[in-house]
């Protein structure tokens, strides 16, 4: 087993690392730190890097009769200091832009359907309301901006000129939209309204497309609770929002550099990732992470 300080660090994000372990094969690292507003909050949410990675390896099991993944391992080969929070994945080429879908109308698909009747030029009805539910899931790619600056909206010529490769790109889009489905169809069994997603796709040496990066989580998606769920504004999200209502109650202007959590607002966002854990798996993330052999009893 390697160790993790022993491993080349190959990217950085604001919440996730990724290691090379030699022989086509990375580990994918999801911390226990929390962004709102963009900025990234001195204090981790225990679990959050778990719940993500427990979530990612559920879908990529739910979905591997749509496209191929690159999931290897969440078990053998993963260091025993980020068990429970890494999985071991292929080495891919990947497709330089994010692959959003998005079946109801939010975020930034709102605000240009508000600005231009249009979102990645699909032309949409007049008078949908924010949050509504849109016509069928749309494919609304953007460009892949460097750490620290916004992804962009681009149209399907603009994305195939990126991609370089017309017929690549249809099959991000056909898997794309399919993952979706397949997704939301589950979420909505379990009460939840997947309302947008992004996806990340790589080619293996064959030129075999599949599904990268973290799947269908908090982090990478829209959920939204059914109950409740009402058209006309913005929907609150199931996660984040008892951090982001703590973070507005405080007075903190949203700039960086974000504020300490308090304990309470810790615990009760603590909970919530592993509710929604639960309520998209049907079990206990400690299910999980004890097949896989990491030991969650609690310290005395
Ligand atoms: C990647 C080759 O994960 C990323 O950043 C984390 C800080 C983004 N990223 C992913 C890759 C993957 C994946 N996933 C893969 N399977 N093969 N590269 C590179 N950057």
């Amino acid at each position: 087993m390697p160790r993790l300080t022993d491993l080349p660090l190959i990217a950085s994000g604001k919440v996730r690392e990724l290691y090379d372990l030699g022989d086509d094969r990375l580990l994918l690292v999801a911390t226990d730190r929390i962004s709102t507003y963009d900025a990234i909050h001195p204090t981790p949410i225990p679990g959050k890097g778990s719940v993500l990675t427990g979530l990612s390896v559920f879908w990529f099991g739910l979905t591997a009769d749509v496209v191929p993944n690159h999931f290897l391992s969440d078990s053998d080969g993963v260091p025993d200091e980020v068990k429970g929070r890494a999985i071991v994945v292929k080495k891919l080429q990947i497709v330089p832009i994010e692959a959003i879908v998005r079946g109801y109308l939010s975020g930034s698909g709102w605000t240009d359907y508000v600005a231009t009747g249009k979102v990645s030029g699909h032309v949409l009805p007049e008078g949908l309301q924010e949050s509504d539910r849109l016509p069928a899931p749309l494919f609304t790619p953007s460009t892949k901006a460097e750490l620290g600056a916004h992804d962009e909206a681009i149209d399907l010529d603009q994305a195939a000129s990126i991609v370089g490769d017309p017929e690549l790109l249809a099959q991000v889009q056909e898997k794309a939209v399919a993952l979706y489905e397949k997704a939301a169809a589950h979420a909505r069994e379990r009460g939840l309204i997947l309302a947008d997603t992004k996806f990340e796709f790589g080619v293996d040496a064959g030129g075999v497309l599949h599904v990268a990066d973290e799947v269908l989580t908090p982090d990478s998606s829209r959920y939204w609770p059914v109950d409740g769920y009402e058209p006309g504004h913005g929907q609150p999200s199931f996660d984040k929002q008892y951090v982001r209502d703590w973070a507005t109650r405080s007075g903190w202007d949203k700039l960086d550099p974000a504020p300490a959590i308090p304990a309470e607002i810790v615990e009760g966002t603590s909970d919530r990732y592993r509710d929604a854990y639960q309520r998209i798996t049907g079990e206990p993330l400690s299910d999980w992470l004890a097949r896989i052999g990491v030991d969650t009893a609690p310290k005395v």
